[in-house]
């Protein structure tokens, strides 16, 4: 190796700026969903850096009447992303990034109990460099409600290491309702070239190296 050594400290690069301008995020994302319940509840919730308790808005919340309310809470709608049947949300960060951690959080309520069939039971994450090949980049099965809420509001945390534009949530089952909710969804990074690459490290609001040549 030659050149030299930069060190980045991973952050977000998927909330909305344009409503959460933090400094050190970048701006020009965009935000799909397959579906929603109505005005308010678009995918681009999911990004506003919002998931706070008594809060409900700031909530990704699907069209209705698309899971089964009834065990095994299947899927039972038409929608499906990169082969992955489901209700799901995307971000397109506007160029490539290295990704090394993502957050799922889920939909808060003062009572969690009300929502808490709305929770997603089987979701996957996955990303894209041309919104149009899709790889899986982790998914969680048999979530219980205990893994969204257990006194205190909990998230999905995973290190990752990969580099792409476009991400998406898709979620396969629900905890009991025939819609689903995400509060939040985090992805950490830097902005990647292809003058850059990971030396590894990552994860969370951890340095991480590029290599410069
Ligand atoms: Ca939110």
């Amino acid at each position: 190796m030659s050149g030299f050594e930069l060190t980045v400290d991973a952050y977000n690069l998927s909330i909305d700026s344009e409503v959460n301008n933090d400094d050190g995020t970048i701006t020009g994302q965009t935000y799909t969903e397959s579906s929603n319940i109505a005005e308010g509840w678009e995918g681009s919730e999911a990004f506003d850096g919002i998931p706070t308790v008594n809060q409900s808005w700031g909530t990704w919340h699907s069209a209705t009447s698309v899971y089964n309310a009834t065990t095994p809470y299947a899927y039972d709608g038409d929608e499906e992303i990169g082969g992955y049947s489901g209700e799901y949300i995307t971000v397109d960060i506007g160029q490539n990034i290295l990704a090394t951690q993502i957050k799922i959080h889920p939909r808060r309520h003062g009572d969690p109990s009300v929502i808490e069939d709305r929770q997603p039971k089987k979701l996957s994450v996955l990303y894209s460099t041309d919104n149009s090949n899709w790889s899986e980049l982790v998914s969680w099965s048999n979530l219980s409600n205990n893994d969204w809420y257990d006194g205190g509001w909990l998230n999905l945390t995973q290190s990752i290491d990969v580099v792409g534009r476009y991400f998406a949530v898709v979620v396969q089952e629900s905890l009991g309702y025939s819609g689903v909710n995400i509060g939040e969804c985090e992805i950490y990074g830097a902005l990647h070239t292809s003058e850059t690459q990971s030396t590894g490290g990552g994860g969370g609001g951890d340095p991480f190296i590029f290599s410069m040549f």
